[in-house]
C-alpha cells in the first residue's frame, strides 16, 4: 500500500478514511505514509525491547506516538528524525525487524478496528505520558504496557479474544497516566481553584499561547516578565488559570478566542504571535503565517519552532515588533458572554461535597451531566450548546476539554452558590470528573452507574478514545458519543460496546435530556 490512509479521527472523509493526496485536516499523504512508517518501527522496536524498557526507549516511545495525534505535527522532516532515532534505538539492541502498518489496514474489519482502538488509544496515553514526563514523572509500568500494545498491534495471529482484553487494559493504564499526570500538574503548579477568565485584550503587546502543556506557559511567563507583554491562553491552555503557580504572574492576563477549530478565522489580523505547545494546530493561513511559533512535539514546514532550550527570545521580540492593540478590546465568547470561569478539579468540588451532597438531597439539583471532550470542525458540533442551554435549572454541568467552548461562556446561574457550569479542565482532567463521580457513589452508597449522572461526551482526536477506554474499563455505562461514531468502529465491535457499555449516539438534545433523567 502505497496510499495514504487514515481514519483515526472524527472528522474523516466520508466517515471512513482519508485517502488521496491528503486527510481533512491537512496531513499530506506523505506525512501519513511516514507516520505509519515511524509507528512500525516502534512497533519493531517493541518487539526488540524483549519486554524490558529503559528509559530512553519509553521517551522514544511516548514522543513518537504523541506526534501522530490529530494536529500534532505536519512536518515529515521531524517525522523522519523521530523514525531514525528509533530506528537507531532498535539497532542498538540487536534487531534488524521491520513492520509495515498496512498490515493492520488490509486485515479484517473487526481486527483493524480493535487495534486501531489500541493503537489510537495508546496514541492518547503517549500524549499525557509526555506532559507528565516534562514534569519530570515518568511511570515505567505504563511503559510496559505501551510496548505489550505496540507487539499485540504487530501481531499477526491475534483474534478478539486476545485484543479486546487489551483494548479494556487500555482504558485501566490510561487511567493511571492521567493519575500521574495530575500528581505531576498539581505538586509543580499547586492545587487548582476557581478562577474567572476575562476574555478582554488589554492594550499593547501581547503573546497567545494554545495546547496542553502548561510547562511551556510557565517558561513563556517567567521569560516575559516585567517586559511590558500580556499573555493570554487559548484552547486547551485556559485551565492554567487556576493554578496557583501560573496565575500567581500578573500579566496572565486572560484567555484569546475559542476551541482549535475557529483558529484561522480567530488569528488573522492578531497583532500577537502565537505558540502553539501541542495540539490542535490547523493548516497555516498566510495571513497569520508570519506569527506562528512551534515547540514541544509541534511543528509545521517552514514554522519557526523554539527546541528543547525554550528560550523564547524569538516570539518575545515579535510580540514587541507587532505591538498588541492600541487600545483595549473586548472580546466574546461564542454565545457573547465575556468572562469564562475555570478550576473546577476534584479537589475543589470535593471540599465542597457536603454541600453537593446535601443539595442532591433536599433535590436541589436533581441530575449532573457530564458535557465535554474534544471539539471538531464539521457542523452538528452545536448540539452541545443547545443540549446545555436547555438542561433543566436543577441540574448542574460537569465539563473539561475543548468541546467546553461551545457553552463556558453561558451564565446559567447557581445552585447552592455552585455555579451550573462547573469546567474541571482539560481533557486529562477527566481524572477530576472520575474522582468526583466515585466519591459521589461512595456517600451515596451506590454503583456510579446508579448516580443521577450522564455523559454526553464529543470526541475528535485520539486522546478521547483513550478517555473512552478508561470510562469503558471502569464499567461506566451508557455514554452518549457524539457527533458521530468513529469510523474505525466497526459493526461488531460496535455491537459488543452496545450491548455491553449501552453506548448510543446522541441524537437531538430535546429527545437526549428527557432520555437521560428518566434516569
Ligand atoms: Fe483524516 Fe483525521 Fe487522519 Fe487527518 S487525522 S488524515 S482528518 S482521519
Ligand atoms: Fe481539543 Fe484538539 Fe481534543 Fe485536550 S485541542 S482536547 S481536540
Amino acid at each position: 500500500m502505497n496510499q495514504m490512509f487514515c481514519f483515526q479521527c472524527e472528522q474523516t472523509a466520508a466517515g471512513k478514511g482519508c485517502t488521496g493526496n491528503s486527510g481533512v485536516c491537512g496531513k499530506t499523504s506523505e506525512v501519513a505514509l511516514h507516520m505509519d512508517e515511524l509507528t512500525g518501527v516502534m512497533i519493531a522496536l517493541a518487539r526488540a525491547s524483549n519486554g524490558s524498557i529503559t528509559e530512553s526507549t519509553y521517551k522514544l516511545l511516548i514522543e513518537g506516538l504523541f506526534v501522530t495525534i490529530t494536529n500534532v505535527n505536519f512536518d515529515v522532516e521531524v517525522i523522519n528524525e523521530m523514525t531514525q532515532s528509533i530506528r537507531n534505538e532498535r539497532i542498538k539492541l540487536g534487531s534488524a525487524d521491520e513492520y509495515s502498518l498496512s498490515d493492520v489496514w488490509g486485515a479484517n474489519e473487526d481486527i483493524r478496528s480493535l487495534k486501531s482502538l489500541l493503537l489510537f488509544g495508546i496514541r492518547g496515553i503517549g500524549a499525557y505520558a509526555h506532559h507528565a514526563l516534562v514534569l519530570g514523572h515518568q511511570d515505567m509500568e505504563i511503559g510496559a504496557f505501551l510496548v505489550k500494545a505496540l507487539i499485540a498491534i504487530g501481531e499477526k495471529d491475534f483474534g478478539m479474544d486476545e485484543l479486546l482484553p487489551l483494548v479494556m487494559e487500555a482504558g485501566k493504564v490510561n487511567l493511571a497516566c492521567m493519575e500521574l499526570l495530575d500528581k505531576a500538574n498539581t505538586t509543580t503548579f499547586g492545587t487548582p481553584k476557581p478562577a474567572k477568565v476575562p476574555l478582554k485584550i488589554e492594550k499593547g503587546p501581547f503573546i497567545v499561547i494554545s495546547g496542553h502543556d502548561l510547562l511551556d506557559l510557565k517558561l513563556l511567563l517567567e521569560q516575559t516578565e516585567g517586559k511590558g507583554i500580556n499573555i493570554y491562553t487559548h484552547g486547551e491552555m485556559l485551565p492554567a488559570h487556576a493554578y496557583p503557580e501560573l496565575n500567581k504572574f500578573h500579566h496572565l492576563k486572560g484567555n484569546f478566542g475559542t476551541a482549535w477549530q475557529n483558529q484561522q478565522k480567530e488569528f488573522e489580523g492578531l497583532p500577537a504571535p502565537i505558540l502553539f505547545t501541542t495540539n490542535c494546530l490547523m493548516p497555516i493561513k498566510p495571513s497569520y503565517a508570519d506569527r506562528v511559533f512551534t515547540t514541544s512535539i509541534v511543528g509545521y514546514p517552514g514554522l519557526p519552532h523554539i527546541d528543547e532550550t525554550k528560550d523564547f527570545t524569538p516570539i518575545i521580540e515579535k510580540s514587541l515588533t507587532l505591538g498588541g492593540y492600541a487600545e483595549a478590546r473586548e472580546m466574546k465568547g461564542i454565545n457573547n458572554g465575556s468572562e469564562v470561569t475555570t478550576g473546577f478539579s476534584h479537589a475543589t468540588v470535593l471540599s465542597v461535597a457536603d454541600i453537593v451532597i446535601n443539595a442532591v438531597k433536599s433535590g436541589d439539583i436533581k441530575h449532573f451531566f457530564l458535557v465535554g471532550g474534544c471539539d471538531g470542525a464539521k457542523p452538528g458540533r452545536n448540539y452541545y450548546t443547545d443540549f446545555v442551554k436547555q438542561t433543566p435549572k436543577d441540574t448542574i454541568i460537569l465539563t473539561l476539554a475543548c468541546g467546553k467552548y461551545r457553552f463556558n461562556d453561558l451564565d446559567l446561574g447557581e445552585i447552592g452558590g455552585l455555579p451550573r457550569i462547573l469546567d474541571m479542565g482539560q481533557c486529562n482532567d477527566a481524572y477530576s470528573a472520575i474522582k468526583v463521580a466515585v466519591a459521589l457513589a461512595e456517600a451515596f452508597n451506590c454503583d456510579v452507574n446508579d448516580l443521577p449522572l450522564s455523559l454526553v461526551l464529543s470526541w475528535y482526536e485520539q486522546k478521547a478514545v483513550c478517555i473512552l477506554l478508561t470510562l469503558l474499563y471502569l464499567g461506566i455505562k451508557n455514554i452518549l458519543l457524539g457527533p458521530s461514531l468513529p469510523a474505525f468502529v466497526s459493526p461488531n465491535v460496535l455491537n459488543f460496546l452496545v450491548e455491553n457499555f449501552g453506548i448510543a449516539p446522541t441524537t437531538t438534545p430535546e429527545a437526549d435530556i428527557i432520555k437521560l433523567l428518566q434516569k
